[in-house]
Parts: C-alpha cells; structure tokens; sequence
C-alpha cells in the first residue's frame, strides 16, 4: 500500500499524467497518476488516504521548488494535470460527501481581466492540499464573487489580477465584499499585485505564489 502511495506521489511530483502521457521522458510507458490512482481506490485505499499521503505531500514540494527557482511554470503545469487525472476518481467521494475537505476555497479573475494561468495554478495547488476549489473563472465581477460567497458560506475569497488596469477592479470587488462581511478573508495576488496594496485595499493576504496561497489556508484551519 506505502509503496502504491510512493508511487502516486513521485507521479504527481514529476508531472506523469497516464500511461499514455511521454512525459516525464523518464518514466515513459509507465502508468501514471490517473491508472494508479484506480488501481488504489481498487486495493481499497482510501480517497483520504490517497489526497493526505500521496497527492498533498506531492504538490507541497511542487510548490516548495517552485518557490526556490528549482522548477519553472511548465513543470508545475504538469504536476497539477497529474493531479487532476487523479481528483478524477477522488472528486466523486468528496461530492458525495463520504470523505470531508479541509474548506472551500472561490478563486476568480476579476473583472475586466482575462488572464487565467496564474489563477489556475493556484486553484490547482489548493485543490491539491485538500480544499474544495470553486472556479469562477475570468472576468469575474464584484457580483459574482457576493453570489458564490452566500452560496458558499465560510469559504475564503482568491482574486488574482494580471493588469495594472484591472487592480482598481480587485479594490472594489474587495470594499464589495468585506462591506458584505468584513470577517471574511480575501487572499489576493497577480503579477502587479503587492503586499503593500494588499494592505491598501484592505485584503487580508498577498501571495506572490500557489505554495503562499498553500500555507496562508493553512493558517486558516
Ligand atoms: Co497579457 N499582459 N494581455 N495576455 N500577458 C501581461 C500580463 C503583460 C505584463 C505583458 C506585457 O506587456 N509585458 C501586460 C500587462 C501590463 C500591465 O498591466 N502592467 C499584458 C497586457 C497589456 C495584455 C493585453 C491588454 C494586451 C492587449 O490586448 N493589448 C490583453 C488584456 C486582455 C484582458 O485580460 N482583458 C492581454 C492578453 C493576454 C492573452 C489573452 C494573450 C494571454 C492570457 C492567456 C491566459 O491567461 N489564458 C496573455 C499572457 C499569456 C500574458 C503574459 C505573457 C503571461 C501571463 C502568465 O500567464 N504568466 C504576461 C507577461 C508576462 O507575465 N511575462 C502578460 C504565467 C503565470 C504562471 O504567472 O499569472 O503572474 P502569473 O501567476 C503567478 C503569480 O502572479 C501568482 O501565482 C502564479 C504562479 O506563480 N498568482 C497568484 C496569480 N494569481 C494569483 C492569485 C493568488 C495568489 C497568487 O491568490 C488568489
């Protein structure tokens, strides 16, 4: 079981989608992530299991070398759609209920703002430690976030902006919001985003990167 567990991880860390998949050349015709996770609910391991002691750990040194330089965007690109072939079979236990999730997380772009990249890092790297990701997707108005915030009650709030031009739009969303609810935590980041408009606008986190996003959650539980 440790060593089926062993395995998910190194494929998840290394970015190996599925047998198919001929990346990493390393571990070529080799089953990946998707066939391995299978054959480990099959065995009887736990979807828990499987998130806490394979796909958590793994996507945590993900980040960890991304944030020292080690690894560069397209490997940690290929470390979350490993992930995501394995929250294919994982993710039906979680909707129904039969495994519990640390929190749910809303990310968005905000209005006026199509990059989506960035953002899509982050959501995985947080799916990937063990949260539930609500999605908003691009161009996402004060609005919407208001909505999905009272359908998701306690969830914590992700903007990312990309443009110089859209952050007066992450300043509103976040008045909009904390005016809602001032108890509710708003992580931002983006490119021009900073720590010190973080503070400025009122957010209660900056993070210049998925594994900050990580560990600010962390603090939250
Ligand atoms: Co646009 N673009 N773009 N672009 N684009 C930039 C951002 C720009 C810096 C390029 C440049 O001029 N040098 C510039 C912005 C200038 C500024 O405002 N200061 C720019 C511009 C001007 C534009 C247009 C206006 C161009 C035009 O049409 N005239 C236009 C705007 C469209 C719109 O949004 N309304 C535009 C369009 C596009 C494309 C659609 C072509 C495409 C986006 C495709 C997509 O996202 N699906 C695009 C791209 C790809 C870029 C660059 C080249 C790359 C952005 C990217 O994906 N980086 C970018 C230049 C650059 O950065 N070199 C540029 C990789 C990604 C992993 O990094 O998104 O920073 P990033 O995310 C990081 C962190 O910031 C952080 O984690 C990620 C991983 O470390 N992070 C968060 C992000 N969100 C977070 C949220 C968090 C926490 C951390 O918590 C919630």
């Amino acid at each position: 079981m440790i060593e089926l567990l062993e395995k998910i991880s190194a494929c998840v860390e290394f970015g190996k989608i599925d047998i198919k998949s001929p990346y990493p050349p390393a571990m070529k015709d080799q089953e990946g992530a998707f066939e391995l996770t299978r054959i480990a609910l099959e065995q009887g391991i736990s979807p828990g299991e499987i998130l806490e002691e394979a796909l958590i750990p793994a996507m945590s040194r993900v980040g960890q070398k991304f944030s020292r330089n080690e690894i560069f965007v397209p490997q940690m690109l290929m470390a979350a759609k490993a992930m995501s072939s394995s929250m294919i079979h994982i993710r039906p236990y979680y909707l129904s209920g039969e495994t519990k999730r640390r929190g749910t997380f809303i990310i968005g772009t905000v209005t006026g703002d199509l990059h989506d990249i960035g953002k899509n890092l982050v959501a995985m790297m947080i799916e990937g430690s063990g949260w539930e990701v609500v999605d908003l997707g691009v161009d996402v108005s004060a609005e919407k976030f208001i909505q999905a915030a009272e359908k998701y009650p306690g969830a914590v709030i992700g903007l990312s902006a990309l443009l110089t031009t859209t952050m007066e739009n992450m300043r509103r969303t976040v008045s909009l919001l904390k005016e809602r609810n001032p108890a509710m935590r708003i992580l931002i980041g983006g490119a021009p985003v900073t720590a010190e408009f973080c503070e400025k606008i009122g957010a209660d986190y900056y993070s210049p990167d998925p594994q900050g996003a990580v560990e600010y959650l962390r603090t939250l539980q």
